[in-house]
């Protein structure tokens, strides 16, 4: 299965984001935790060029959190900073908040200097369905931003007045034009960036399965009732159909019905933190990874 998605709306967003540079101070960058390397839009480096960046990695409380400490940890060791963070429990704001007028802190000082006091303008940005929107929410204290669990839900920009001297622009989700990563891609579509309708669901289930099985083989033998865990892929589906009873009139397993729900759960945390990415298996590839194995050495 091949996965592109990179229509109309998002050529124009990509715009949209380009004209608002001028505008912003800062550019605060969300990468999902459970995937902060294929979630990370790799046209960004381009678009922003200098512009001071803020990295957080959203969705923490659905990562696994041994793991997202050693991408904390990598990220660091490479020059900068990512702060976990969770727009659905708040986990990370205030580091959040510091982070961005740290980083507004030599513009706002020029203007100090002139006896102005600067109000912060700061573009919120990333893949689609990262959590942008629930983001600038959570730093509000209400739902002002359109969000939802689907990708493409903000299509135009919008300004969020935090404080007088605070401001977030939300912009829609934004991936690149080729996908040449397939295994990136496939995560991407895993944790719900891609639109659904353009994908193979089943193949896509049924592949997360796989992916499930090397990384939680418990819960996933707990949850779907799988006693073959190294079935092959293209049968996990069928079986975890069986094992919950999801099953179509005649007892044949109602594949479509389970692979939205398999995929549903995994996005929705049903199966426990997992992240699918380690700095591990950056820095020394699959087969370095030893799947749910804890980190030996945090200096990795
Ligand atoms: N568990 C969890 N869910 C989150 C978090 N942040 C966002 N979500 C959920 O993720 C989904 C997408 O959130 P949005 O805020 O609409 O994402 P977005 O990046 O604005 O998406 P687009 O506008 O479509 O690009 C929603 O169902 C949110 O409730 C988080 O930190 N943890
Ligand atoms: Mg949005």
């Amino acid at each position: 299965m091949q996965i592109q998605w990179y229509p109309g709306h998002m050529a124009k967003a990509r715009r949209l984001l380009a004209e608002s540079l001028r505008l912003v101070d800062v550019v605060v960058e969300l990468a999902d935790a459970r995937a902060p390397l294929a979630s990370q839009n790799p046209d960004f480096d381009d678009l922003f060029q200098d512009k001071p960046r803020v990295y957080l990695l959203n969705k923490a409380d659905l990562a696994d959190e041994e793991t997202t400490r050693r991408w904390t940890a990598y990220f660091r060791k490479r020059g900068f900073a990512a702060i976990p963070f969770s727009a659905s429990t708040g986990k990370g704001q205030a580091q959040a908040v510091r982070a961005i007028e740290q980083a507004a802190k030599p513009v706002v000082e020029r203007y100090l200097q002139k006896g102005v006091k600067k109000t912060v303008r700061a573009m919120v940005v990333g893949i689609p369905n990262v959590g942008k929107s629930s983001f600038i929410n959570r730093l509000k204290g209400s739902a002002s931003a359109k969000a939802g669990d689907r990708p493409g839900v903000t299509r135009g920009k919008q300004w969020i007045v935090l404080t007088p001297y605070l401001e977030l622009l939300d912009t829609p989700g934004l991936l690149w034009p080729k996908l040449d990563d397939q295994q990136a891609a496939l995560r991407l579509a895993y944790l719900g960036a891609i639109r659904e309708e353009i994908m193979d669901l089943q193949r896509l289930s049924a592949s997360l399965l796989g992916q499930l099985c090397r990384l939680r083989p418990e819960a996933v033998a707990q949850r779907y009732r799988i006693q073959d865990l190294g079935a092959e892929e293209d049968s996990l589906l069928e079986m975890a159909c069986r094992g919950r009873g999801w099953l179509q009139k005649g007892g044949l397993p109602d594949l479509e019905r389970g692979a939205q729900i398999v995929l549903d759960e995994f996005r929705g945390g049903k199966l426990g933190r997992i992240s699918l990415e380690s700095p591990e298996e950056e820095e020394h590839g699959p087969e370095g990874e030893r799947a749910g194995a804890p980190a030996e050495n945090d200096a990795h």
